[in-house]
């Protein structure tokens, strides 16, 4: 009677076991706000997790540092605290020079010189990722970066002193090197900042100025389309291996989906937010000859300082994308 009573209770654990290990729920968290096209993309991605594994992975998206801020989300899917998430794929140049590549001024311009660096890295950046625990599933672009101000920019001089918001170490030392006092700013307080006098100028997407309301706090959009920098959608390895195959090929062919939607949303924003920056009386202008030249001297200057940091791994790269 005992006996029987354990063997029932025990075959109703072993039941209730295998419920919740078919279906399971990620939490993700990401840095930038719903409306980002970036955001739209992953919340899309994981509809198609969802559809294709008929609800057994449900990935919950956190967004805009919700969950994790923005500089915790790479150790929080490295240490298992969550099993992915993404992040702006040049704040782990600490980690190694390579991954900040695709923040180098001037180095990849264009959608067709980035996705030739995004090849060129893919695979010095899975080794590195895999050291750490890490798996990429997908990058996405944001638009090539421009220079947002309160008044118009011909020439580098004309930056000297101005308090500018950065988002990186790579743009912390563009700043630095023409002449402004940078600050570190995350998305969802760049309206705040400005407002409040920390910050006066930024260098970032067509996007992220529309999604800021740019127009709000600044007046002058130089489209200097210096670096075109990448999001990337990591998983923790050890959760990706507890995932049964099935349900680890879905997740796979989503991120492969995601990536090639990712670039398109990305290609179609640069022209159209351009668009909704003047419509918004934004002074869209491009740059003067004499601003490119003092902004590609810097961006040499910024390469050559990466070299000599980046070490083998850098030198493959570079080799690779300029092949
Ligand atoms: N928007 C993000 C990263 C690059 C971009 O275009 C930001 O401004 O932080």
């Amino acid at each position: 009677m005992q006996i029987t009573r354990m063997l029932g209770s025990a075959a109703v654990l072993i039941a209730g076991l295998s419920v919740s290990a078919q279906a399971a729920t990620w939490d993700m968290p990401t840095p930038y706000p719903d409306a980002t096209f970036h955001t739209k993309n992953i919340a899309e991605f994981a509809g198609d997790v969802a559809e294709a594994t008929a609800g057994g992975l449900e990935i919950k998206v956190h967004s805009a540092g919700s969950l994790f801020k923005h500089p915790e989300i790479s150790k929080a899917v490295r240490s298992g605290q969550v099993p992915a998430g993404e992040f702006f794929l040049s704040l782990l140049a600490n980690d190694n020079p390579a991954f900040g590549a695709d923040s180098l001024p001037f180095l990849a311009t264009s959608y067709e010189e980035a996705e030739r660096l995004w090849a060129a890295q893919r695979g010095v950046i899975d080794g590195l990722l895999d050291e750490q625990g890490l798996m990429a599933l997908y990058a996405v672009p944001w638009p090539p970066q421009g220079l947002y101000t309160t008044k118009e920019i011909n020439r580098v001089d004309d930056l000297a002193g101005l308090k500018f918001r950065t988002y990186n170490a790579t743009l912390e030392q563009f700043a630095n090197l023409a002449g402004a006092a940078p600050t570190q700013v995350e998305v969802p307080d760049i309206p705040q900042a400005f407002s409040t006098g920390r910050v006066e100028a930024m260098i970032t997407s067509p996007s992220t100025g529309v999604n800021s309301k740019a127009w709000d706090f600044l007046t002058h959009y130089t489209d200097i389309q210096a670096w075109i920098p990448k999001n990337i959608v990591v998983v923790n390895k050890r959760a990706f291996r507890r995932l049964d195959e099935a349900t680890q090929a879905a997740v796979l062919e989503a991120a492969a989906e995601a990536e090639a939607r990712g670039w398109e949303m990305s290609r179609a924003e640069t022209t159209g937010q351009i668009e909704v920056l003047k419509e918004n009386g934004i002074t869209v202008s491009e740059p003067s000859a004499e601003l490119m030249e003092g902004l590609r001297a810097i961006g040499a200057q910024m390469l050559e300082n990466w070299k000599g940091e980046a070490g083998e791994a850098g030198a493959t790269l570079l080799n690779t994308y300029q092949q």
